[in-house]
């Protein structure tokens, strides 16, 4: 008999989450660190105040997803019937359930996303009550609101559930966001850049190949992309705004839509998220500025520094953990160096790694000099013919669900409590420097 997915995270990861609670509370004076004023100050960079199981972020080396960096993942997750990418039912398998997945684990969640992806009608409605210039962004973060009218959660703590039961409404609602999110996220592009027209979702088809499909893209390389740009971009620790975001709002019992939601309107930040379409639009202001072709080092040199004059960032490059190149940004480039060596775009990304750690990393305040996700993605993605990329964070998007609605989940499961940081004011702050006690 094949057992569900719903009842593999009920045997595994309420059992965890029983023990866990316990061993907490024996050890509830263990210190994790000690706060400084630098720390508060910097958005609480570096300051441990958060449990997420999902993935782990080390500066030095990367990402890994309960315990697995992204070059294993690489080899080790099941792939599609002669693709090479991973699937990222995959590694949402892994971010749920703790243990990677069997090929028919895979086979069997692909199914699940399939049966849970049909949208209400009332959602298209909404979404085309928008002017059709209306951010990607915008569209998407008020469709999954909209979608939340059908919270099982809600509905459930509006019954009266106990709060033992919260994850299994949570499980629900996250599973069917998760499915739902590529057809939204189709619907916006069509009507947006396609004059609405829409193209039906294909059946039996993995979450990826699917979404591609209904995106207007068919050939077997946009689909190993899709699959693997959606693995990379599932998940980066609990910190993040999108990741935070979500964590914080759903600490309230806020329901799956409105906590993903809210960590969408964070990824839309050109801190966050935004960057993939910022790095683009700077990548072909550049371009257009000398008339076209291969920009060399001087003139990237230059237009970097103009960038830091004006007083922007550079698109893609930074970041408030990592301190080396992002393993994300080099799975992104050798998928590139196989099937896209010649493309012009592409080799401009490459020729600006050439350049922009050197001129960040002599600029003191800078701690990371070095590329992010995002310098590379929207390269793969022009190359196929998909340009518009005030898009771009969209896709972002869906795939961050894996890991934030995953994590959702299993914070309901552990009956993670509301949370509630302390703020002091700068008042505070002088009284308690001039007092002299640190
Ligand atoms: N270009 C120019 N200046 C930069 C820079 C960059 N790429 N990265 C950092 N700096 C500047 C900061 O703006 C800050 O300046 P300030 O003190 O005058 O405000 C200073 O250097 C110190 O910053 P930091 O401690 O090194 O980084 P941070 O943790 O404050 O910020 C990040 C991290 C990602 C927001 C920043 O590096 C940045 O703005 N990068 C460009 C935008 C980007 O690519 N974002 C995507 C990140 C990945 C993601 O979330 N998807």
């Amino acid at each position: 008999m094949n057992i569900s997915l719903k009842d593999t995270f009920a045997s595994t990861i309420l059992t965890e989450a029983t023990v866990f609670k316990q061993l907490v509370s024996e050890n509830s004076a263990l210190k994790l660190g000690e706060i400084t004023l630098g720390q508060v100050y910097s958005g609480m960079k570096g300051m441990i105040g958060m449990i997420t199981e999902t993935s782990k972020l080390d500066p030095a080396e990367g990402i890994r997803f309960r315990g697995y960096s992204i070059p294993e993942l690489r080899e080790l997750l099941p792939k599609a019937t002669g693709g090479t990418e991973p699937l990222p039912e995959g590694i949402l398998y892994l971010m749920l359930i703790g243990s990677l997945p069997s090929e028919e684990d895979v086979k069997a969640l692909s199914a699940e996303l399939e049966r849970r992806s049909e949208i209400p009608d009332f959602v298209f409605k909404v979404l085309d009550g928008f002017p059709k210039d209306t951010h990607p962004m915008v569209q998407f973060s008020a469709g999954i609101l909209a979608l939340g009218a059908r919270s099982e959660f809600s509905a459930a703590y509006a019954k009266g559930i106990h709060k033992k039961n919260y994850w299994d409404p949570m499980f629900e609602d996250s599973l069917n966001l998760i499915s739902q999110l590529p057809r939204l996220a189709a619907y916006i592009y069509c009507r947006t850049y396609r004059h609405d027209k829409h193209i039906a979702p294909l059946k039996g088809a993995d979450w990826s190949a699917n979404f591609a499909h209904m995106l207007g893209f068919d050939q077997e390389e946009v689909r190993e992309l899709m699959r693997l740009y959606l693995t990379i971009h599932a998940d980066h620790e609990g910190g993040n705004v999108s990741a935070h975001a979500t964590h914080l709002v759903g600490s309230a019992l806020s329901n799956a839509y409105f906590s993903f939601s809210s960590g969408m309107n964070g990824l839309a930040g050109p801190l966050h998220g935004l960057a993939n379409q910022e790095v683009i639009r700077w990548i072909l202001e550049l371009q257009q500025e000398l008339g076209g072709g291969l920009p060399t080092q001087e003139q990237i040199a230059a237009y970097v520094l103009r960038t830091i004059d004006e007083g922007k960032v550079v698109p893609g490059y930074g970041h408030a953990v990592l301190r080396k190149t992002d393993p994300r940004f080099e799975a992104q480039m050798d998928f590139a160096k196989k099937y896209m060596p010649d493309d012009d775009i592409c080799n401009i990304v490459w020729r600006v790694y050439e350049v922009v750690p050197g001129i960040l990393g002599s600029i003191k305040k800078i701690q990371n000099p070095w590329p992010n996700v995002d310098a590379h993605s929207g390269a793969l993605l022009l190359h196929y013919g998909i340009k518009e990329y005030d898009f771009f964070t969209v896709l972002f998007g869906v795939s961050r669900s894996l890991g934030v609605l995953s994590q959702l989940t299993i914070s309901r499961a552990m009956g993670l409590p509301i949370e509630r940081p302390g703020s002091i004011t700068s008042d505070w702050i002088r009284a308690k420097i001039s007092a002299g006690k640190p």
